[in-house]
């Protein structure tokens, strides 16, 4: 049963913000093991709202799976407060205070590699390349939890169509800022750093694949990955890399962060499988936060319809 009860995915803005539904959930995060801090944080203790300037004029195209229906949006204070950007935090529930004062201006995203026409873009330069849409995607962690979330950005394809890719580019790479005066985690070593992810082009080219950089109607929170991170919704959501600061097009599988620290645990593909079980937890449900009850996790998340065609031919349990 849905933790939102009768309430529709289809949510008017200012019920994003509404306190009687935020309280809800956070009775219902009372209820899930593990979760207290969440409880405590949904029910107004240390919370925190973040504020970003609104944006106007997203589309909403009706493309197949771009927008998830009969599942109920997961509430914006959840998604503020319960977040993995071990950048500023280990604690799910520390990275929205410990990215607080995290400032973006003058952002610059460089694209290159095998590519005709290698750019620097800024974030006008990216709002330009296209609007940006609202895409209603549900995030599945690998640690097993999920979140229903309403994106906005536009398909990496169109960004990548700018810098005219080699034939020779089988692969993209993405990198995180480096700045650990900034980012106070990356003075530890609990990951490499930067945090680095990549796909292969084809999985790069797919519609699905978001270039984001907004969450709610509003631009990207700190704690999410602000100024523009990926969403790939049909793979584990460590492939998400946030606060991208370098895209390049490459002939060779890139280096992924999680998979080079444990490989048999964090797959380069790391699509989203309930018959995979990770080596210490099973895979084949997940706690979507807000409800109460666990769901079967889906294959591809649910996106087979629109991915499996990528993966025909190769054995899902070798490649996860
Ligand atoms: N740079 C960077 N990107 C990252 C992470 C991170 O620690 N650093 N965590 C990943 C993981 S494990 C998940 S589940 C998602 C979480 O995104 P969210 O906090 O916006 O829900 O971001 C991914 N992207
Ligand atoms: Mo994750």
């Amino acid at each position: 049963m849905s933790a939102m009860g009768d309430k529709d995915v289809v949510t008017p803005p200012h019920v994003y913000f509404n306190r009687r539904n935020f309280m809800r959930a956070g009775a219902i995060a009372a209820g899930m093991a593990g979760t207290g801090l969440l409880y405590r944080r949904l029910n107004g203790v240390d919370l925190v709202m973040t504020e970003t300037a609104e944006l106007g004029g997203l589309t909403r195209p009706a493309e197949p799976g771009f927008r998830v229906t009969g599942e109920a949006m997961t509430p914006r204070e959840s998604i503020l407060n319960y977040n993995n950007y071990y950048e500023f935090s280990t604690d799910k529930d520390g990275v929205a205070k410990a990215a607080a004062d995290f400032k973006t201006a003058g952002w610059k995203v460089a694209v290159g590699g095998l590519c005709h026409k290698p750019t620097t873009f800024d974030l006008d330069d990216l709002r330009r390349i296209s609007p940006a849409e609202e895409r209603v995607y549900r995030m599945r962690c690998v640690e097993a939890w999920s979140m229903v979330i309403p994106w906005a950005g536009y398909s990496l394809s169109k960004l990548l169509e700018r810098v005219q890719p080699m034939s020779d580019a089988t692969h993209v790479a993405f990198e995180t800022l480096l700045d650990p005066a900034r980012m106070p985690n990356q003075s530890t070593d609990v990951l490499d750093w930067p945090y680095l992810e990549g796909l292969r082009i084809d999985e790069a080219m797919h519609p699905l694949a978001l270039l984001t950089t907004g969450l709610y109607g509003h631009e990207l929170p700190p704690q999410d990955g602000a100024p523009v991170r990926m969403v790939i919704p049909w793979k584990y959501g460590f492939k998400g890399i946030k606060s991208i600061v370098k895209i390049t097009l490459t002939s060779m599988q890139p280096p992924s962060t999680w998979n080079k620290r444990a490989p048999d645990e964090y797959g380069f593909f790391a699509n989203v499988n309930p018959s995979h079980p990770h080596p210490r937890w099973s895979q084949a449900s997940e706690q979507r936060i807000g409800e109460s009850g666990r769901r079967k996790t889906l294959m591809f998340n649910g996106y087979g319809e629109q991915v499996a065609r990528l993966y025909s031919g190769m054995d899902l349990d070798v490649f996860f």
